[in-house]
């Protein structure tokens, strides 16, 4: 033989792994993935022609069946460099932004390629073939190279261009692309003899599959199905395509205590069982992992599609999911949406999908679809009470009303709660129950905190309120404030900057708090200083025992649904009573709040309690008319 075909063999086999393992993968097939299956096509098929044109020659095929051999490779060889381009184009361009200038450069050597080497067993003007040469290049084989060299350099340009956007990585793939390229043609230059081209292309193919394609990157590995990268794939070109879809999100919002009970590996079999059934039951594998335990399923837009889903979601867990004899219930909430009635941008989809987490459900049966319309208003609302509060802090709008509290020995009001006030020129009152959770989520709370407390202070020394009779305020406490290692410190340069005694301050904070390790500390530490603590909302939640028994707390505050149950029941009566004395006899105080009426305070004065606020005695007030409510006494 003439050649030496033993790198086209190597090329092949190297092509068909490829090619195997692309093919079994999981992998969302978007325009540059099929491009890409393209380029692993041609090329192998490429290694092969080559191979095939060598024996044809050596065992003298008929000339025509050598000629149209010669053309097919030929044309997909010159193809390659195209497809290379093509594939480059896509990936950092998408499919849309294309200019005129693009499409030339991409259609215009390839096509002129394509007829020179059409035109060959004709012309001659590619290469010829006859009996005694055998297979000559004619003058125009030079030409190939010229359009090959006209792909590599866009290819450079292109990856210069958009250097930004392109990870080292893929800029890495393209100098390899060019050098092993150049490499492969200079070999075969000097020894025609060698067919090494075809190998440099494969590898290069190679790299661009570890590297560019990245494998497996769509897929969960341990519940071996799509993953969240996955997702978004498929529906920017769902969106891109503009094809109508729903997405079904499930969130499962019991599996972490779930897993805390039975363990992460365990929990893991149990979300497995659950994926098979859920595929089975679907009789899909496309099935997406969004996060932990957040599953989604795309769907055709189509009735009778959609109701088999939510059936086969519904069927698959509403029963209890049984492994080894555990019956483990889980609940589960389901979300709608629908693309493009109810949201029409890529942007919103994901919003939805992604906000769909921070809601909490009123209802607990989780049976319910919610529309993405009614999340994409609340995450809008969201977004609005974000930017009052914003604004409020900007222009010192924020209002803190003061609510006084009764002391049973003095007869009187001794103290105060501040509470928090937004009014916004839009979008009215917003109640804090609203948005202290949503300036608790972006660190706001910080700010906002700081103000109500700075507020306070201020006031308590403008007005020196401790010869009034008001002997300290209280100022609520977020969580997120208490996660704040040097919180004592500023709050004891605040009183310090309005020289207030430390007394006057008092800090409640709520039991959900105290999971914060650091927090005794801070606490036994502004006790030392002179601040007192209570402890809000007592006896809902956990109402832990030792929470009391371990913190430095001055007043427990009963929540008034404590309060109010004791009025309707007389087991609960006997409750109260003695959670009051109980608190007394451990040397703290007991504080009634949502105190309404003149029998309520009766009551609770009767039983020992030592203090007593609720709209019986005064609502929350801003600032002038509660001086005037303290002066009244
Ligand atoms: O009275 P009102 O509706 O304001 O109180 C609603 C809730 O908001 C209460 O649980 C109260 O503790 C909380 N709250 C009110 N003002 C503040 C504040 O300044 N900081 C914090 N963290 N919570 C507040
Ligand atoms: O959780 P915290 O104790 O901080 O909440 C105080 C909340 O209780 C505020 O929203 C305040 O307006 C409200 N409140 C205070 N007194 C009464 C009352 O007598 N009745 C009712 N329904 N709410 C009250
Ligand atoms: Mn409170």
């Amino acid at each position: 033989m003439k050649y030496n075909i033993d790198f086209d063999v190597a090329a092949l086999a190297l092509c068909l792994i490829i090619l195997v393992h692309f093919l079994h993968r999981k992998s969302i097939r978007v325009s540059q993935t099929r491009v890409f299956a393209g380029l692993v096509w041609t090329c192998m098929l490429t290694a092969l022609l080559d191979i095939v044109t060598v024996l044809a020659e050596t065992l003298a095929f008929p000339a025509p069946l050598y000629c149209a051999l010669n053309v097919v490779y030929l044309i997909l060889f010159n193809a390659l460099p195209f497809m290379y381009y093509f594939y480059l184009l896509i990936s950092v361009r998408g499919y849309h932004a294309w200019s005129l200038w693009d499409k030339l450069l991409l259609f215009v050597p390839v096509t002129f390629s394509v007829l020179l080497i059409l035109s060959s067993p004709l012309t001659g003007i590619v290469f010829r073939y006859t009996r005694d040469e055998g297979y000559v290049h004619g003058w125009g084989f030079g030409l190939l190279y010229i359009a090959t060299l006209i792909y590599i350099v866009a290819s450079v340009v292109l990856s210069l261009r958009h250097r930004a956007e392109m990870s080292g990585w893929k800029r890495l793939t393209v100098y390899c692309y060019v050098f092993f390229c150049s490499l492969g043609i200079l070999i075969q230059a000097l020894f025609p003899h060698l067919l090494v081209l075809q190998f440099a292309v494969t590898i290069t193919l190679l790299l661009l599959y570890m590297f560019l394609e990245s494998p497996n990157d769509d897929e969960d590995k341990q519940l071996e199905i799509y993953n969240r990268r996955g997702f978004d794939k498929l529906i920017a070109t769902k969106v891109e395509r503009q094809e109508p879809f729903h997405i079904l999100v499930i969130s499962m919002p019991n599996f972490h205590t779930l897993r805390d009970a039975v363990g992460a590996e365990f929990s893991q079999v149990m979300l497995r069982r659950i994926v098979e059934e859920l595929q089975e039951s679907l009789h899909t594998r496309e099935l997406f992992c969004l996060a932990g335990s957040k599953l989604a399923v795309v769907v055709e837009q189509n009735k009778l599609e959609l109701d088999r889903t939510l059936n086969a979601i519904h069927e698959v867990l509403r029963p209890p999911i049984v492994i080894e004899n555990m019956h483990l219930l889980m609940e589960i909430n389901l979300l709608q949406i629908d693309f493009p009635q109810e949201v029409s941008s890529l942007e919103d989809v994901m919003g939805a999908v992604d906000y769909f987490d921070l809601m909490q459900f009123e209802n607990d049966d989780g049976q319910v679809v919610h529309g993405s319309a009614d999340i994409l208003r609340m995450k809008r609302r969201e977004g609005q009470v974000l930017q009052a509060m914003k604004h409020a802090l900007l222009e010192g709008t924020f209002e803190v009303y003061y609510q006084p509290i009764y002391s049973a020995a003095k007869g009187g009001f001794n103290s105060a709660e501040a509470l928090l006030r937004l009014r916004d020129p839009e979008l009215g009152f917003i109640r804090p129950d609203e948005f202290i959770p949503i300036a608790e989520k972006n660190g706001m709370i910080l700010e906002i905190g700081e103000f109500v407390f700075r507020a306070t202070c201020q006031l308590l020394a403008q007005e020196r309120l401790w010869e009034k009779g008001i002997d300290y305020i209280e100022v609520n406490l977020s969580v997120v404030q208490c996660m704040q290692e040097n919180i004592s410190k500023k709050f004891f340069a605040i009183m310090d900057e309005y020289h207030l005694p430390h007394s006057t301050i008092s800090l409640e904070i709520t039991e959900s708090t105290l999971a914060q390790e650091a927090l005794g500390d801070t606490m036994r530490r502004m006790t030392a200083g002179g601040v007192t603590f209570a402890l809000d909302d007592y006896g809902t939640g956990y109402s832990n025992l030792t929470n009391i028994l371990r913190y430095p707390f001055h007043i427990i505050k009963l929540d008034k649904s404590m309060v109010w149950y004791a009025m309707e029941n007389d087991t609960a009566m006997l409750a109260l009573r003695h959670t009051v004395a109980m608190i007394r006899a451990l040397g703290m105080c007991t504080l009634a709040e949502g105190v309404e009426t003149e029998e309520q305070k009766k009551v609770l004065e009767e039983m020992g309690c030592e203090f007593l606020q609720g709209y019986y005695f005064s609502k929350p007030l801003p600032v002038a008319e509660f001086l005037e409510k303290i002066q009244e006494g």
